[in-house]
């Protein structure tokens, strides 16, 4: 008897002892730079808070002004920065001066930079042109990811390319010297079929290939320990299979997303709400059964024209819900080639506004001061 009893609790023990090990919630980057490290754990914990918002390049533009020093509708609207920005490499890989929205480079450099100081995370996209056809990332010619793959005939051009974006990732240091962590989000929405990496644009086997070369070359060949690796689809899964059909591997892999937006008037059409509900709940199932974050890459409602939507609509869906972070896109107002006005955050004066001051009274939702408060990289 009592042999069997010290048996079962020395089982229990290693039991025990093994699953502590599989330490929850470390990054699939075991030389992850301190701050990195940090900041992952940090968002661990504060997503049982709430969750950060963010917003696209907040720094840069808003609805009717562009690089104006200090400015940012969020903060016209809140007296508070967005706790995490959003910016995008689109460009890059062909020497452009500026993003594919006009940012310039180096202006974003500084905006990263102030962003951290202040004590907020950063998230990073890549529009990258398609280098089989050297069209835009919106080319979903299929055959561009075999093309690229070691041995294509494309390897090469795909690689200038992510030396580029290695680069740009190198030279983003802080006030000591030490490299600015980044929420890195390759190959976004890569379930859509609207991107050269899309879904009917390359097999499941062939994506996961892109997406571990990638992530192993910045790693290891360009020494980028700066990185938090976001796996992000489309929102239009139903189960957790159809999410995780081209997941690349728990090894390069930390944060577990999607992106999804409110077309419709929340009074006709409630899909928005149940689906952002319903896809949150797999995406955390999956994050939590992996030791990963779960996050809501993109969303909004472009013009916001629903004067409640951020209380009666967005904060509604998200209840219960832990998200690390919801990322609402770009302002970029009116914008001539497309005839049409975009903008995902309110500005002073924009219908939302009041509810938006609601929205950020919330205590789940998470600004720059909260991001400050928990000191995101110590
Ligand atoms: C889209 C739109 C475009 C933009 C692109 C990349 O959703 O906002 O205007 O160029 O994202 O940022």
């Amino acid at each position: 008897m009592k042999l069997a009893a010290q048996m079962i609790t020395g089982w229990l023990a290693i039991a025990f002892l093994s699953s502590s090990c599989a330490q929850p919630n470390a990054l699939s980057d075991a030389s992850a730079t301190k701050e990195t490290v940090n900041l992952f754990k940090k968002l661990n914990k504060s997503s049982q808070e709430g969750y950060l918002i963010g917003h696209q390049d907040d720094l840069a533009y808003g609805v009717n002004w562009k690089y104006q020093p200090g400015r940012s509708d969020i903060k016209e609207v809140t007296g508070d920065y967005p706790a995490l920005y959003g910016w995008e490499l689109g460009g890059l890989e062909k020497d452009s001066p500026v993003d594919l929205d006009s940012v310039p480079f180096t202006l974003m450099k500084q905006y990263i930079r102030e962003g951290y100081q202040r004590g907020g995370a950063i998230t990073i996209s890549w529009h990258g042109n398609n280098p089989l056809t050297d069209k835009t990332a919106w080319d979903p010619a299929p055959g561009t990811v075999a093309s690229i793959l070691p041995g294509g005939p494309k390897h090469e051009v795909f690689v200038q390319q992510l030396n580029k974006i290695a680069a740009f990732l190198a030279d983003l240091k802080g006030s000591k010297g030490e490299t600015i962590p980044v929420l890195y989000r390759p190959f976004h929405e890569l379930t859509g079929n609207w991107f050269w990496w899309g879904a009917n644009s390359c097999t499941p086997d062939e994506f996961k290939q892109l997406f571990r070369f990638t992530v192993n070359y910045l790693r290891t060949k360009k020494h980028l320990h700066n990185l938090i690796i976001v796996y992000n689809t489309s929102g239009d899964f139903k189960t957790e299979d159809e999410f995780l059909q081209r997941y690349p591997g728990d090894d390069v892999v930390d944060v577990v997303s999607f992106d999804t937006y409110q077309y419709k008037s929340p009074d006709v059409d409630k899909s928005f709400a149940d689906n952002l509900s319903k896809n949150l709940t797999i995406v955390e199932e999956v994050a939590q059964a992996k030791h990963k974050l779960p996050a809501l890459a993109e969303t909004g409602f472009s013009q916001i024209p629903y004067p409640n939507w951020w209380t009666g609509v967005l904060a509604t869906a998200l209840q219960n819900r832990h998200p690390a972070y919801v990322l609402l896109w770009r302002n970029a107002g009116y914008k001539p080639s497309e005839k049409v006005t975009e903008y995902y955050a309110p500005y002073k004066g924009q219908v939302s506004e009041q509810d938006f001051i609601k929205f950020y009274q919330l205590p789940q939702t998470l600004f720059e001061k909260d991001a400050a408060r928990l000191k995101l990289y110590k």
